[in-house]
């Protein structure tokens, strides 16, 4: 009898887990009222985000993951914007820029940054080049912050010949750009090596030489630079699986102090791609995991966790969440 009893439990407590593991994250849990706002979109698979924040809307692009389930390595043809006013309702804007948007590129539509400059919207990206070898960063320009974006150049920006810091094929990857106060522009990339240049102010030029950046150890990619309180903070993707460490520094181009980790590795996805934003008085963390039903490290989903900072500006650890972040309406 004991053992009968042991054997439906057991029986309950493995359906129980494979029930979990293979349905979708439910709107509510059963038997209460908590929403999950996380992933924000649950219809489509989408990385590496980069949040604008414009008038009253937060902006978020993203690359889309199309992998089929099981399927091997990166497959991203396009990047996606999706809009919020409340931060738990996200309305699709449509697949506003394609690698076949940019004649110089084959596949690969890896992590991008749009911002907005001189009223418009540039929205830097990277693709794999067709005749340079290996990753190269291009930008996109549009009056509206979702497009239509078209080629701003014609050419890639940053090709893999122009950075000759390590022998790789993919360090010219993951742009992100920061405008600061006084109007000038610089971009940052890398993966291994973190670049930094300036950026001219016609915002598709760089203007001078392409620096290495020291001060942030383990450095894998998805360099992204915000202010608070009047420091720089250079926030990345470190090690494999990637963490987001930071580093902080009263100037943009350093040098940096490391600060540590600040947001662990994330559930089912070895990459942790991040962007960070304040909207209407709260600092929000936008990063990816694969979280989704039927998601995995190529198939990953973007979510929204809520961002402190100690009184000492270091920042506090993110709790990752199913939650979500609390409507602001
Ligand atoms: O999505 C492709 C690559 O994976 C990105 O460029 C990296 O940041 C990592 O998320």
């Amino acid at each position: 009898m004991r053992y009968f009893i042991w054997m439906v439990l057991l029986g309950l407590l493995i359906s129980a887990c494979s029930e979990d593991s293979t349905t979708d994250i439910p709107d509510e849990l059963p038997g209460n009222t908590i929403k999950h706002y996380n992933p924000i979109i649950k219809d489509q698979f989408t990385a590496d985000p980069a949040a604008l924040v414009y008038q009253d809307t937060v902006f978020v692009y993203t690359g889309h993951d199309e992998q089929e389930i099981n399927g091997e390595g990166y497959l991203m043809n396009e990047w996606l914007v999706f809009s919020s006013t409340d931060l738990q309702n996200w309305t699709p804007r449509g697949a506003a820029l394609a690698v076949s948007d940019f004649s110089w590129a084959t596949r690969d539509a890896w992590a991008g940054h749009c911002v907005e400059a001189n009223g418009r919207f540039y929205w830097y990206i990277c693709a794999e080049h067709k005749d340079v070898p290996g990753k190269a960063i291009g930008v996109a320009v549009s009056d509206h912050p979702t497009g239509p974006f078209t080629d701003a150049l014609g050419h890639a920006l940053v090709t893999n010949d122009m950075t000759t810091a390590i022998n790789s094929f993919w360090d010219d990857i993951d742009p992100a750009v920061y405008v600061d106060d006084d109007g000038q522009a610089y971009i940052y990339w890398g993966n291994t090596v973190c670049y930094y240049a300036k950026l001219k102010p016609n915002m598709i030029e760089l203007d001078g030489d392409i620096h290495v950046v020291e001060g942030v150890p383990n450095f894998t990619e998805a360099p992204h630079i915000h202010k608070y309180n009047g420091q720089y903070y250079l926030t990345y993707a470190a090690g494999w699986p990637e963490a987001t460490h930071y580093s902080v520094s009263d100037q943009i181009t350093g040098p940096w102090e490391y600060k540590g980790q600040f947001n662990a590795v994330v559930e089912n996805s070895p990459t942790n791609h991040q962007t960070i934003i304040d909207y209407e008085g709260q600092s929000y963390f936008i990063y990816h995991n694969g979280s989704l039903n039927t998601g995995g490290e190529y198939r990953r989903s973007v979510c929204i966790d809520s961002m402190f900072y100690n009184a000492d500006g270091t920042i506090r650890p993110i709790i990752q969440t199913r939650t979500g972040v609390k409507s602001i309406r």
